[in-house]
């Protein structure tokens, strides 16, 4: 029954037409009702975690109402709007995020403090979302932000996993998996939305019928299995704007229609527990980084999460329309990586199969929406699924992948005189001895208008590596959208001091919205007093790093060392085992020194953390070499101060927002050509913390920035790379890289056996990622850092100009990036009361 009729509109615009009060009392009272309504506990006594709920719920009210104005206005509106399609979204706590986003950290800070409870405390009881691998997950975590931000009408689109990243636990130096079941408590910053929901259909067959009079084909998919997807949505809060961006996740369920054959024919028990495997497609995330693993599970969850999202768009934008003639002036899709690709077919198949849509037509529809990024140029995490297995579980997909091929191949015959081994090098479907597969970056690039890398450097080496052809063809499709991150989350709510010292000096809070006013520090490097309150605030930040690892290990490390951090997923191009080896030379020089010698050590704490993918090998027997010197060196009572290094079990966001605020260095050293842009190192360069790194990825736009004077950089150019591959047999190795290996080979650490795939990885003329031949620059950059830290002024000064200069690395600037050149999106402030009227 309709209600509308009956409303009093009057009433309900002076019930609703004001937000929800942000005084303290108004706070405590919102706070306290949910601790006994929505929680429905003694509102006389309630631990730290009841009020974490409480405070969360009483925020996702203030949030409900920004979303549902959000929402009405662009319904209202009507713009083109922009959608990130994304398997991963690594969004870590939300409380804060939110609070200061709304401008309330104040009035809930005292409101907590009233009723007994500390903000930290309160804080501590969230559990991370951990959606998502790593920089690829937190990108677009960081874009979501920026985007409610900016006041684009955007959203986000991905999966609702039961599993997020596994834990990590460190036992006796060897990684162990556990699961993250996140939600045991439930999550308070979601909606559930029971009614929005969409059938998935995977399997079965396809049938041809002749129709109507000009004996058009129409294709019917009888699909063998049927799931439903259910939307939960994620208000995202803007920072001080009206705007609330969404962020849909989907979750599995078994679809209404039972099978009744199987209840029918007695077997009631078997025909639920059948049901049951849909909410399996939606269970776990894929701990991979950057290698595929060509499971069908995983096929399963992509096409579940892009046609959930394609029927929830096309159903979006018919409301409003009456034919597709408007939709590529409506919708933009962005997809994050190659893993949504299989959107491309399905919005084909949408068009054609259940719009009646023809093929030209519906091809001119989606090479007008698509635009796609590339985040990695390692081969190992290109994606080619079967063709075998897209045409058991897709099979009207790979008809259409098929028929997207042909006429591919014919325009580049004809329009580009394009034949022989040069057509099947870029060929979407490829003959290999595993069988013929689909090349989804192939796909990608045929269907999108755009694809951009990361940085500079990267976006320069996929037109000329691994997209070579297609930028031949297609130059105006390739476009540079240099990574940044959030300011909000990665400066102002995990630096409060520092936050605090940059608004005092710049006379202005502007920054957290337009970071490249922090280039006004600049004026400041050198100016001692300046010097001075920035120790102050790296000291405090350094204190709770310290604090973290005195909970970790007992010790109570030396103030006065360098924090020196390496933290990011362990992989052999990032050159962890580089890091240890260099660690390892340090450890033996200060046991050859003299009591007197020692004296002149500058001290170092080295940090290091990172997850591996649990199949990956290698990366494992890293993290165990880690804590093996780790523990060799902590208890050698001749080493003392001057050197320690502890491995940080479980890095995550929330671990992530204490330790870089509180490094004085940091590690980026992946091989030249290989990191495409890295996002942590704006986060440490944000946080004043020195570079040292390689010309990799987006460290050499940082060095444009804040002066290669001010970074620590090292080791050979991307350019250098291929030809000393191809001569690494014959290089001279370095004696000491030698004699670092050799301590680890001869037991120095104990577990020798157990190290010798690593070794071998870069030893006898192996050596992929060249750590031996970078090896020695490497140390001699590690001599500039101890020289340089002896002199507090410049090492200060250097700090201060990291900050000063990472202007650019915002995530506002390259969302404004996106939506000027490739979305076409403009800004859509809500403006209420009208329009959420409506
Ligand atoms: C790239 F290909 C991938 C991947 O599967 N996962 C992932 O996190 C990272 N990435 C790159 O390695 C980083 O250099 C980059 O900054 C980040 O994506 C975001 O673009």
């Amino acid at each position: 029954v309709e209600g509308g009729d009956h409303l009093n509109r009057e009433l309900l615009y002076s019930l609703l037409d004001s937000y929800l009060k942000n005084d303290v009392v108004s706070i405590q009272e919102s706070i306290v009702h949910h601790v006994e309504f929505t929680l429905a506990r003694s509102r006389y006594k309630f631990d730290n975690r009841e009020a974490y709920f409480a405070a969360a719920h009483s925020l996702r009210d203030r949030l409900i109402e920004r979303w549902n104005d959000t929402q009405a206005w662009l319904k209202y509106k009507d713009p083109k709007r922009v959608y990130y399609l994304s398997m991963e979204f690594l969004m870590g706590r939300t409380f804060l995020n939110a609070l200061h986003n709304l401008g309330v950290i104040a009035p809930y800070q005292e409101a907590l403090s009233g009723l007994g409870y500390e903000m930290e405390n309160v804080q501590q009881a969230e559990r991370d979302a951990a959606l998502g691998n790593g920089g690829l997950g937190r990108l677009a975590s960081c874009f979501l932000d920026s985007m409610a931000t900016l006041n684009l009408p955007a959203w986000g689109y991905g999966i609702r996993y039961e599993y997020g990243m596994f834990r990590q636990v460190v036992s006796e130096g060897f990684q162990k998996e556990q699961p993250d079941y996140w939600l045991t408590f439930g999550y308070p910053w979601e909606i559930e939305r029971p009614h929005v929901t969409y059938p998935v259909k995977f399997y079965g067959h396809v049938s041809v019928h002749e129709e109507g009079s000009d004996g058009r084909q129409n294709f019917v998919w009888n699909a063998g299995e049927e799931v439903t997807a259910v939307a939960y949505d994620n208000p995202i809060p803007g920072f001080k704007t009206p705007t609330c961006a969404n962020l849909r996740l989907w979750a599995a369920k078994p679809c209404q229609e039972f099978d009744l054959e199987a209840f029918n024919t007695g077997d009631y028990v078997s025909s639920i527990i059948d049901k049951q495997k849909a909410e399996t497609i939606t269970s776990v995330l894929y701990p991979d980084d950057k290698t595929f693993e060509g499971k069908e599970l995983r096929l399963k969850q992509q096409h579940f999460m892009v046609s959930a999202t394609l029927q929830d768009i096309v159903r979006r934008y018919k409301e409003q329309h009456k034919d597709f003639d408007a939709f590529p002036e409506k919708v933009a899709m962005q997809l994050n990586d190659t893993h949504p690709t299989l959107g491309i077919p399905e919005l084909m198949r949408i068009l054609m199969d259940e719009n009646r849509l023809g093929w030209t037509q519906s091809w001119d529809i989606t090479t007008k929406v698509f635009s796609f990024t590339n985040h990695t140029v390692l081969p190992e995490a290109l994606e080619q699924w079967p063709v075998s297995l897209v045409e058991k579980l897709l099979p009207r997909h790979m008809q259409i992948i098929y028929d997207i091929n042909w006429r591919f191949l014919q325009e580049l015959q004809q329009n580009h005189g394009i034949s022989g081994d040069k057509l099947g090098n870029m060929s979407i479907i490829v003959d290999t001895e595993y069988g013929k597969m689909v090349r989804m970056a192939y796909l990608a690039l045929v269907a999108s208008h755009t694809v951009n890398g990361v940085a500079a450097m990267h976006s320069k080496l996929i037109k000329e590596t691994i997209f070579k052809d297609f930028n031949a063809i297609w130059p105006e499709k390739f476009q540079n959208k240099t990574n940044g991150v959030t300011q909000r989350r990665w400066l102002a709510q995990c630096n409060p001091p520092l936050a605090k010292l940059i608004t005092d000096t710049l006379g202005t809070e502007a920054w957290v919205t337009h970071l490249d006013l922090l280039q006004g520090l600049r004026e400041h490097a050198e100016d001692e007093e300046f010097q001075q309150k920035w120790a102050g605030v790296k000291k405090e930040a350094k204190v709770k790093l310290a604090n973290m690892i005195k909970d970790l290990s007992g010790d109570e490390v030396n103030m006065e060392a360098i924090f020196d951090v390496q933290v990011k997923r362990i992989h052999e191009y990032k050159r962890q085992f580089m890091n240890i080896l260099s660690v390892v030379l340090r450890y033996d020089r200060i046991k050859s020194m003299s009591p007197e010698e020692r004296k002149d050590v500058v001290p170092r704490v080295v940090i290091i953390g990172g997850k591996a993918a649990p199949g990956y090998d290698l990366a494992k027997r890293i993290i165990k070499l880690i804590s093996a010197v780790s523990e060799t060196v902590n208890k050698d009572s001749e080493v003392g101060d001057l050197l320690k290094v502890y491995f940080v079990p479980d890095y995550n966001v929330s671990l992530a927002e204490v330790i870089i605020p509180g490094s004085d260095l940091n590690q980026q050293i992946s091989t030249a050509g290989t990191e495409a842009s890295g996002t942590s190192n704006m986060k440490f360069a944000m946080n004043g913390s020195l570079i040292i790194g390689t010309m990799d990825g987006a460290n050499v736009e940082i060095a444009e920035e804040i002066g290669e004077e001010n970074m620590f950089i090292f080791g050979v150019d991307a350019k250098e790379v291929p030809e000393l591959r191809e001569q690494r047999e014959y290089l001279q190795v370095d004696p000491q890289f030698q004699h670092a290996v050799n301590m680890i080979k001869n037991g120095h650490f104990g577990w020798n056996d157990y190290f010798n795939p690593l070794i071998d990885s870069v030893t006898g003329g192996r050596d992929w990622y060249l750590l031996a031949n970078d090896f020695n620059s490497y140390l001699q950059a590690q001599e500039r850092v101890d020289s340089e830290w002896r002199d507090k002024k410049v090492w200060l000064k250097k700090s201060i100009l990291s900050t000063a200069g990472s202007g650019k690395f915002s995530s506002d600037r390259t969302i404004h990036e996106y939506a000027e050149d490739i979305w076409k999106v403009e800004p859509q402030p809500p403006s209420p009361p009208e329009g959420r009227r409506e």
